[in-house]
C-alpha cells in the first residue's frame, strides 16, 4: 500500500520512533528526524537505538517508507515527539517544542498539517506553536492539532494501537485531519475535541496517578504509625467498587508523572495546591526511606548498603527521574558505603554492579528499590555473604516469612505489625 502523503515525524524518542514505524508500516512516506547524530547514524544502518517490546520487526516492517535526516524537509505532515521536561525551578522548559516549530516554520507549505504529540502545558499548541509556524506566513493556511500520546513504557506498541486516543484541533478541520492520519494505526475510538482540551486532559491523566500514589504514600506512613499493613488495608479497601487507591512506593519516577503534574501547578494560586502537595509528597518518599533504614542501621559501624534496582520501575531498563537516584545520594550523605544493583540499568550515573553475589558481598542491607522480577528470583538462602542480613523492601514486593527464616532482619514499607 502506498499513500500519497509524506510525513514528517520530529523526535525520534519512545514515542516518535514508533510513530514513525507506524505511519511508514501504513504506506505513508516517512521521515523520521532528531538532532542526535549519533541515533540517525544507527537508524541509517537499520538499528534502533533502544529496546521496547515488537520494535525491532515493526521497524523491521516499516522500513521501505520510512527515512532518517537531522532537520526536517518539506512534507504534508509534521508531528512534533520532543521531550518537555521541567527546569530545576519546575517551570515547563519547551525549548524543543518551540526548536521544532521553527524548524518547520522554515518548510512550510499552504495547507500542511502540524501535529504537537509532546506533552505540555495548557494552551501551548494555540498560543506557542502556532504563533511561531504563522511566522512570515500571513496567507497560508495552516492546520494545527494536539494529539497527546498515551502509551506506558514496556507496552507502547500494543497501547500506541489499541488505547482510545483524544485529538485536539486548532479548528474543526484539523482535528479531523489528524483524525485521518493517525485511524492509519490506532485501532481504539479517537476523540475529537478543542487543542487545549486535549493538552488538560493528558495532564488529568499523569496528575490524578500521582495524586493518587500521593495519597497511597501518606497512607502508608501512617499504617507504619499505627502498626498495620498498608499493602492489605489498599487492597481491601479497593474491593469497594468505585475506589482504586494506588501503591505506595519509594517514590515517583519517570519522565512523565513525576514531570507533568508541574505543567498544571501555577506559583501562588491556591487552585493547584492538592497537585504540588502531592508532587512533594512522591518527591520526599526517598527521605522516609533512609528513615527507616537508618533505623535498622542504628547500631551498625560505617554501614555497606545494597541497592537493588535504579530503574523508575519494574522491568525496564529507564532511569529517569528515578527515586533510587535521591536515595543514593542520601544514603552517601549519612557516609554509608552504597553498592548498586540493576539487571536491565545500563550508563547509570554511579557504578552499577550487574553481578547479583558482587552487589551483595560485605552488605549490612539490602534495599529493594525496583521490582524487577529478577529479585522475585532470588532465593535467599543462597545470600550467605552479608556481613548483616537485613533488607527494607520499598515495593511489598519479598516473600517475608521466607526471607525472615534464612536470618533476615525484614522491613517492608508502610507494614508494620
Ligand atoms: N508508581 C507507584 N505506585 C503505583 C503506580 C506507580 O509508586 O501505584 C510509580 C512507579 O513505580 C513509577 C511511577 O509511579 O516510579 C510511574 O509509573 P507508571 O507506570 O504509573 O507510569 P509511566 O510514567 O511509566 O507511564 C505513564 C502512563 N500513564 C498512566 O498509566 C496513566 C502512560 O499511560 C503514559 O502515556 C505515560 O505516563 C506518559 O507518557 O505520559
Amino acid at each position: 500500500m502506498k499513500i500519497n502523503k509524506k510525513i514528517c515525524v520530529i523526535g525520534l524518542g519512545y514515542i516518535g520512533l514508533p510513530t514513525a514505524c507506524y505511519l511508514a508500516k501504513s504506506g505513508y512516506q516517512v521521515i523520521g528526524v532528531d538532532l542526535n547524530k549519533t541515533k540517525i547514524k544507527t537508524l541509517k544502518q537499520k538499528r534502533i537505538p533502544f529496546k521496547e517490546p515488537g520494535l525491532s520487526s515493526l521497524f523491521k516492517k516499516a522500513l521501505k517508507n520510512l527515512q532518517f535526516s537531522l532537520k526536517p524537509e518539506p512534507a504534508d505532515v509534521f508531528i512534533i515527539s520532543v521531550p518537555t521536561p521541567v527546569t530545576s525551578n519546575k517551570k515547563p522548559d519547551l525549548k524543543f517544542v518551540k526548536q521544532a516549530a521553527k524548524s518547520i516554520n522554515k518548510i512550510l507549505k499552504n495547507e500542511n498539517l502540524v501535529v504537537l504529540e509532546s506533552t505540555v502545558p495548557p494552551g501551548t499548541t494555540e498560543k506557542i506553536v502556532l504563533p511561531i509556524l504563522k511566522k512570515g506566513h500571513k496567507n497560508l493556511r495552516i492546520y494545527l492539532a494536539h494529539a497527546p500520546e498515551r502509551a506506558i513504557p514496556g507496552r507502547t506498541l500494543k497501547e500506541m494501537t489499541e488505547n482510545e486516543r483524544i485529538i485536539g484541533g486548532i479548528d474543526e478541520e484539523s482535528a479531523e485531519l489528524a483524525k485521518g492520519i493517525y485511524s492509519s494505526f490506532v485501532r481504539g475510538k479517537i476523540y475529537l475535541t478543542d487543542a487545549t482540551t486535549a493538552e488538560f486532559v493528558k495532564l488529568i491523566e499523569n496528575t490524578f496517578r500521582d495524586v493518587n500514589i500521593a495519597f497511597a504514600n501518606e497512607l502508608a506512613k501512617l499504617c507504619d504509625e499505627i502498626e498495620i499493613d498498608v499493602w492489605e488495608a489498599i487492597k481491601l479497601a479497593n474491593l469497594h467498587p468505585r475506589v482504586n487507591v494506588h501503591l505506595p512506593g519509594p517514590g515517583v519516577g519517570g519522565h512523565c508523572l513525576a514531570v507533568d503534574p508541574w505543567f498544571l501547578v501555577k506559583k501562588g494560586l491556591d487552585s493547584t495546591k492538592a497537585i504540588k502537595l502531592a508532587r512533594n509528597i512522591n518527591d520526599s518518599m526517598p527521605f522516609y526511606v533512609i528513615k527507616w533504614v537508618s533505623k535498622m542501621l542504628k547500631y551498625i559501624k560505617n554501614p555497606t548498603v545494597t541497592i537493588l534496582g535504579v530503574a523508575y520501575k519494574a522491568n525496564v531498563d529507564d532511569w529517569r527521574e528515578t527515586p533510587a537516584l535521591k536515595i543514593i545520594k542520601l544514603a552517601k550523605n549519612k557516609g554509608w558505603q552504597v553498592k548498586i544493583h540493576d539487571p536491565l540499568v545500563k550508563n547509570f550515573l554511579y557504578k552499577i554492579e550487574k553481578d547479583f553475589k558482587k552487589a551483595t558481598e560485605k552488605s549490612d542491607c539490602l534495599i529493594l528499590v525496583t521490582d524487577h522480577d529478577f529479585y522475585k528470583n532470588i532465593n535467599p538462602t543462597s545470600i550467605c555473604n552479608m556481613r548483616n542480613k537485613i533488607i527494607f523492601d520499598s515495593r511489598n514486593f519479598i516473600n517475608e516469612k521466607e526471607w525472615q527464616k534464612c536470618g533476615f532482619k525484614v522491613k517492608i514499607l508502610g507494614k508494620n505489625k
